[in-house]
């Protein structure tokens, strides 16, 4: 089985590009669902360890199914499905042209959550146009053991987010422990306490900002991802959460630029257009790199050939 890392603004993206399961035939969220629910071997031995670890996030690529898109492609961590992967779209990108398959310019890729727009200004810097993004409760409370109130909004930027305002906690490497602990109580208060996105969603994402590090940038964030990883990039999906609320306080007019810092220190440019229907369209714009090319052995005799899991 081949596959292709790449990092972008630090966070893991590992493509399979050939060798990846038969998922039949039908839409590519039927596709996605037979992934999740009959081939999490698969993904797991591709994201966890021995050959991964926690915050790789694995993008299968598969022929698109619509004339006008490049390719079609399935992320997932070392838990599940991911609906949209901002970082890994950018990698993707990267990833496709270091394989000669796109020239800089205009691309569709499909995901189970709808088609995203991609340019590809150079090797390395991609701008993704994602699916529309939109808050869905402003200003929640939740009782968080240990900690008292925490107040939020909850967001869809291609996946599920709970976004507080002031981390009481410095968003610095020094504190991600702290931050994970922090995070994840959050979540569980959430869940706890019945808050869920549309359709009774699973708020799978937290995330948190504080004053940014960086002279170019509005702000920093740590954002804690489904499987209990952090984000070590400024998120795409979670930069487009935040977009809708936003636009949506008056904070941010269309087309105007902000920086967003991660935890590690590094940025993306974001912006946004008045969506369609409820939200916003986001732009995320950041530099993804290729770091290897390889094949991945599968020994029967290997007992960990499928990762290591609880
Ligand atoms: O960039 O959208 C993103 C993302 C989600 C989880 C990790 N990265």
């Amino acid at each position: 089985m081949r596959v292709i890392d790449s990092h972008t603004a630090g966070e893991p993206t590992r493509l399979v590009v050939d060798g990846g399961p038969d998922l039949g035939s039908g839409s590519l969220t039927e596709k996605a669902a037979r992934l999740e629910a009959e081939h999490m071997d698969f993904c797991a031995s591709i994201v966890l360890e021995p050959r991964g670890h926690d915050a790789i996030i694995g993008a299968l690529l598969l022929p698109p199914s619509q004339p006008d898109c490049t390719a079609a492609v399935i992320y997932f961590n070392n838990l599940q499905n991911l609906g949209m992967c901002g970082h890994a779209t950018i990698g993707l990108a990267a990833t496709l042209a270091h394989m000669g398959r796109i020239a800089p310019g205009r691309h569709k890729f499909e995901t189970p959550v709808g088609i995203v727009d991609v340019d590809l200004q150079d090797a390395n810097t991609v701008s993704v146009v994602n699916v529309e993004s939109y808050r869905l409760h402003k200003g929640i409370s939740v009782d968080v053991p240990g900690q008292g109130k925490v107040t939020g909004d909850v967001a869809w930027g291609g996946n599920w987010f709970f976004l507080v305002k002031d981390s009481p906690i410095e968003l610095t490497l020094d504190n991600v422990s702290a931050l994970t602990a922090y995070t994840k109580s959050i979540r569980q208060a959430l869940e706890n306490a019945g808050v869920t996105g549309t359709g009774g969603a699973w708020i799978d994402h937290i995330e948190l900002f504080g004053p940014p590090k960086g002279p170019t940038a509005q702000s920093r964030n740590f954002v804690l991802c489904p499987g209990g990883a952090y984000d070590r990039s400024p998120c795409g999906t979670g930069c487009s959460a935040k977009l809708a609320c936003l636009a949506e306080d008056g904070v941010l007019a269309p087309g105007e630029d902000w920086i967003q810092e991660s935890v590690i220190g590094s940025t993306y440019r974001i912006s946004y257009q008045p969506g369609t229907s409820k939200g916003v369209i986001p732009t995320i714009t950041g530099q993804a790199f290729v770091t290897s090319d390889a094949h991945l052995i599968f020994n029967p005799a290997d007992p960990y050939r499928f990762g290591i899991r609880p």
